[in-house]
């Protein structure tokens, strides 16, 4: 096999996820590759020192700019803001970067289908992904979508595999390093403000999310969710074809729901795929997801039936809308990655009982006013928890039923259970990012399935 990257110099900035996975490849490739990472704590250490055994130079600290700026081709984590020093640097010398999955899709051996937007993007890609295993394609899923259920792009060129579709998750931070990046499909579940403590304007966040649309020709093929019309202003002018998705009926090609069943229509054929009852996933937004997946799918030639038996056999994701347990007549779900306003008033809105919501997390100072009328409608309660529980409480206190809980998460849990009654859904959709009590939502989201076992163990039920 011929290695494409033999002798040349590959520079690294971040040894997470992506930085060890493209470091891996830029050495299977033949490349001189060197890792630089600030941190210096336990876990970057046992990282360094894995990469070193395999032939990799390594640099824990302060980054040294010279030795980066030297390399031919500079890859950047995803997690680096193009505010941080290093990087600001390097731009204001003139040196270009790109992002981890740029650097993957370099190496890939099938067409590409790229899954972005601001919120469900991880379920739509795994739900392509699903369908499209279901109809016996080899499918490499990975990017974005962490958490353990995917692996980082890299990983995926890693080895000889020849799969017939790459479905990645994108996310901006993603995006903003493309150069060659060519999606064969490119999906858009929907846009919405987010990432506002990295980007200085709903704008600019926008901005990278057009980057999918980079290297469109009129082969491209575009996935739009059809009621979002920040979506059709960012796509004027782009090649390629378009194709909608919509929960009402339209006349355009694509996916939609016709008498409650989902349906694509595409070049005048019509395709009822299920029973919108057969979504078991809770959540109205996950009808969307669905409707998008099962439109990709189908054009990426999967039969109807493989799409309908791939949905039965989909499970919840774990921190989205997550039914962790149903007891004395009281649902519990997590749905701890809606770290922003959005996710929560989608979450929120994915329900038509009475919520018992609780709110809270790291302060941005976000404004929690949107959130006003999606908790009314609901007949919602609220707890009010973490560094902007007090804040939560007074933009909320003159509209909305809600309590602030001072201290631990298990003080809101015993809260919670406390207050919630037969009938109530307590939804954990906080709205904020979870760095004043956690390491990460995950672990956020693993807290509270965890206590709530132990509340329902405890009340005998
Ligand atoms: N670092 C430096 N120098 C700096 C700043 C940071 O060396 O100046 C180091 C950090 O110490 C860290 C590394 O750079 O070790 C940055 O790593 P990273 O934050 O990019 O983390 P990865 O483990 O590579 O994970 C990333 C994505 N994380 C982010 O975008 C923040 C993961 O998405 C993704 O799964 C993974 O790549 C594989 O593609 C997670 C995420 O939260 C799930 N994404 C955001 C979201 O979904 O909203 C965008």
């Amino acid at each position: 096999m011929s290695r494409s990257l033999e002798g040349q110099s590959v520079a690294i900035i971040g040894l997470g996820a992506s930085g060890i996975a493209a470091a891996k490849l830029a050495l299977e490739q033949g490349g001189k590759v060197y890792v630089s990472e600030v941190r210096t704590d336990k876990a970057a250490c046992t990282g360094a020192s894995q990469l070193r055994q395999i032939g990799v130079e390594v640099e824990l600290g302060p980054h040294v700019q010279r030795k980066i700026a030297s390399a031919e081709t500079i890859v950047v984590s995803p997690g680096i803001s193009p505010n941080t020093r290093v990087i600001r640097e390097l731009t204001n010398n003139g040196i270009s970067t790109i992002s981890e999955p740029e650097f993957a899709f370099r190496f890939f051996n099938g067409p590409l289908i790229a899954v972005t937007g601001t919120n469900g993007k991880t379920t739509t890609a795994m739900l392509i992904a699903q369908f499209l295993k279901e109809d016996g394609q080899n499918v490499a899923l990975g990017g974005n979508v962490g958490g353990g259920l995917a692996p980082p792009a890299s990983e995926l060129a890693l080895g000889e595999n020849s799969p017939s579709w790459y479905v990645l998750e994108l996310s901006s931070f993603q995006l903003s390093g493309i150069v060659d990046l060519k999606p064969a499909i490119g999906v858009l579940t929907n846009l919405a403000p987010d990432h506002l403590d990295r980007y200085e304007s709903v704008a600019s966040y926008y901005c990278d999310k057009a980057h999918i649309f980079d290297n469109a020709d009129e082969h491209s093929r575009w996935i739009l969710n059809g009621d979002d019309t920040d979506l059709e202003d960012l796509i004027q002018g782009v090649p390629g074809e378009r194709f909608y998705f919509s929960e009402k009926y339209t006349d355009r090609e694509g996916a939609y729901l016709e008498s409650d069943m989902l349906t694509v229509e595409l070049t005048g054929s019509k395709y009822t795929i299920i029973d919108k009852e057969a979504v078991t996933l809770i959540g109205k937004h996950n009808v969307q997801n669905v409707l998008a997946a099962a439109l990709t799918a189908k054009l990426a030639g999967a039969e109807c039936s493989s799409i309908s038996t791939g949905l039965k056999e989909f499970s919840a994701l774990p921190h989205r809308t997550q039914k962790v347990v149903e007891s004395n007549g009281i649902v519990w779900v997590n749905d701890s990655k809606a770290t922003n306003i959005t996710a929560t008033i989608s979450g929120i809105t994915s329900f038509d009982s009475n919520l018992l919501i609780l709110l809270g997390g790291q302060d941005k100072g976000q404004d929690f006013s949107p959130l006003i009328r999606p908790l009314k409608e609901n007949n919602s309660k609220v707890l009010a928890f973490g560094e902007s529980g007090i804040r939560l409480h007074d933009q909320l206190k003159d509209e909305v039923r809600v309590r602030w809980v001072k201290g631990s998460f298990e003080n809101l849990m015993q809260s919670a259970s406390e207050w919630a009654e037969s009938g109530d859904t307590v939804l954990l959709s906080p709205a904020c990012p979870s760095f004043d009590m956690f390491t990460d939502y995950e672990q956020r989201g693993e807290r509270f399935c965890h206590l709530v076992k132990k509340l329902v163990e405890d009340s005998g039920d």
